[in-house]
């Protein structure tokens, strides 16, 4: 029988704003890379696709949109990506996701608006391929307001962010043992921080024989 090849390890960076996210996936590319591993990089919201472009326009204000719309949108838009994100998976390919469906959950759970509860943000989402592990970028508003400040897109204000805060934290706590879902000092400066995440990384860069899991099933 021919040898079956371990699957590549599906690895979500999650966080708030200013975080580091979009930084700590590039370092994070370069040193799949330069071990000469196959790595991918995916990102959410995908604002290339006709649905990412919906939801372009709906964070950059230049379209209002039902929240309850807009949220399925977000999923939508992972859920026209999954099977490619499996592929690569299976291909051998390290996927590498800059944000994902917890921050579907967290975002739009954190506007609470009647009939969007904690359950029903989850819902669209339950089935899509499960990370292997899940880092989230723990930055404090201080650090954020440092690197910049807020940006001008919808969601980028100081209360709204603290209320994802206290969504991802829920998030976390749920995911269970820490061996999935695990947060990491986002206020150190960048080489710690890929230090920190890269050590977390490293059981699972060289991949896994375990099953591709879904969300919540
Ligand atoms: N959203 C949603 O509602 N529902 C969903 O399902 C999904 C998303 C998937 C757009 O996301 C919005 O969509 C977002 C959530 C919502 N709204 N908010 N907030 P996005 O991912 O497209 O947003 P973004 O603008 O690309 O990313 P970001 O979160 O704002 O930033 P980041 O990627 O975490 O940070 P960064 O770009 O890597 O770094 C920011 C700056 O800090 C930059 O100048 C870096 O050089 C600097 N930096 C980074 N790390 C450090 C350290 N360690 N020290 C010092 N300076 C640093
Ligand atoms: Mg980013």
């Amino acid at each position: 029988m021919p040898e079956r090849k371990p699957r590549g390890a599906f690895i979500v960076v999650e966080g708030l704003d200013r975080s580091g996210k979009s930084t700590q996936v590039a370092l994070l590319e370069q040193r799949f890379k330069a071990e000469g591993r196959p790595v991918r990089l995916a990102k959410f919201p995908d604002r290339a696709t006709p649905i990412g472009k919906m939801i372009d326009a709906y964070l950059r204000s230049q379209s209002e949109m039902d929240d309850h719309a807009v949220h399925l949108l977000f999923s939508a838009n992972r859920w026209e990506l999954a099977q490619s994100i499996i592929d690569s998976l299976n291909a051998g390919t390290t996927v590498i996701c800059d944000r994902y469906a917890f921050s579907g959950i967290a975002f739009s759970a954190a506007k609470n608006k009647p009939g969007m509860s904690y359950e029903w943000c989850r819902a669209p989402d339950i089935g899509l391929p499960a990370p292997d592990l899940t880092l989230f970028l723990d930055v404090s508003p201080e650090k954020a307001r440092e690197r910049g400040g807020f940006g001008a897109e919808r969601y980028e204000n100081a209360d709204m962010q603290e209320r994802v805060q206290h969504v991802f934290e829920r998030i976390g706590v749920e995911m269970g043992d820490g061996s999935r879902w695990f947060a990491v000092d986002a206020d150190q400066e960048q080489g710690a921080v890929t230090d920190e995440l890269w050590m977390r990384i490293q059981p699972h860069a060289q991949g896994t024989e375990r099953p591709i899991q879904r969300l919540w099933e």
